[in-house]
């Protein structure tokens, strides 16, 4: 039986990519998303393409109910949880602070603090357990600096950034690695969602240079998986090369 990896937003993006190259490793997934539908063809082709097993759970990461319920009472084969990747997460909107919606805001802090922090509360009790696990954290280069009407997208992401530190420490003393990795600009369905479905508004971000895909953030963080026990990539923060910071982009129109 192979190691377990527990990937969260796993229906698109980078979550998917990484969840396909863990399954070539030879791990047995667990999947998560709300979109069920997604996640169950997934399911479906990852075990017939490379012959691992695939667990997939559907629930909202905002919903402390709902993780513990799923995760919290996990079938006996799927307990042992060796890689949990925090990779559910979102932007909604792009305004300036103070035309900002408050629904927005609470969904973004929601999801990308507080359904980190439910996710990680139960899996770092399985980890703790077992004396062994590897964390890595989806943050993204908006932890690092703050872009105009990126606010509290931003101030999410800086959030994570201090979480990975934090959990680092308090994890130290049961062997448990936690990393963490800082895009930039990398062409998923994140800013068609953050435009709320504006599919033209979305493609005009990546217009003029070559975003990351998903799969370029996928590999790096495979290799952060793949380091010997004894070795923990900290913090990794991997740009397009015509991204220089979350603001300066050099595109040719
Ligand atoms: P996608 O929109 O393609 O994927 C986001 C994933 O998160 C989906 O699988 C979605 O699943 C899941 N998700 C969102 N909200 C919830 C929720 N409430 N409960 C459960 N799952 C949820 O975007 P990316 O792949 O780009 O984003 C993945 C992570 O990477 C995010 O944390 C994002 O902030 C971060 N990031 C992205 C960058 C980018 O430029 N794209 C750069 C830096 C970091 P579903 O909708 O089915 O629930
Ligand atoms: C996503 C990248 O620069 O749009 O985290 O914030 S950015």
């Amino acid at each position: 039986m192979g190691k377990i990896a527990l990937v969260t937003g796993a229906t698109s993006g980078i979550g998917e990519a990484v969840a396909v190259l863990l399954a070539k490793e030879g791990y047995r997934l667990i999947v998560t998303g709300r979109r069920a539908d997604r996640l169950e063809t997934f399911a479906f082709e990852v075990e017939n393409e490379y012959g691992v097993k695939v667990l997939p759970l559907v629930f909202d990461v905002r919903s402390q109910e709902e993780v513990e319920k799923h995760l919290g009472n996990l079938p006996e084969e799927w307990k042992d949880i060796d890689v949990l990747v925090n990779n559910a997460g979102l932007a909604v909107g792009l305004n300036p602070v103070q035309d900002g919606v408050v629904d927005d805001w609470e969904r973004m802090i929601d999801t990308n603090v507080k359904g980190l922090l439910y996710v990680t509360r139960v899996v770092s009790n399985i980890m703790k357990e077992r004396r062994s696990g590897h964390i890595v954290n989806l943050c993204s280069i908006a932890g690092k600096e703050a872009y105009a009407n990126g606010n509290v997208y931003c101030a999410t992401k800086h959030a994570v950034d201090a979480l990975t530190k934090g959990m680092r420490i308090d994890l130290l003393p049961y062997n448990i690695r936690v990393s963490q990795i800082c895009p930039g600009a990398v062409e998923t369905e994140f800013s068609l969602v953050r435009f709320k479905g504006d599919q033209q508004r979305a493609d005009n971000v990546y217009k003029g240079f070559t975003p990351l895909t998903a799969m370029d953030v996928a590999d790096a963080i495979l290799y952060m998986i793949k380091c010997p026990a004894h070795v923990n990539i900290n913090d990794m923060v991997i740009m397009p090369t015509a991204q220089a910071n979350s603001y300066t982009f050099y595109k040719e129109l």
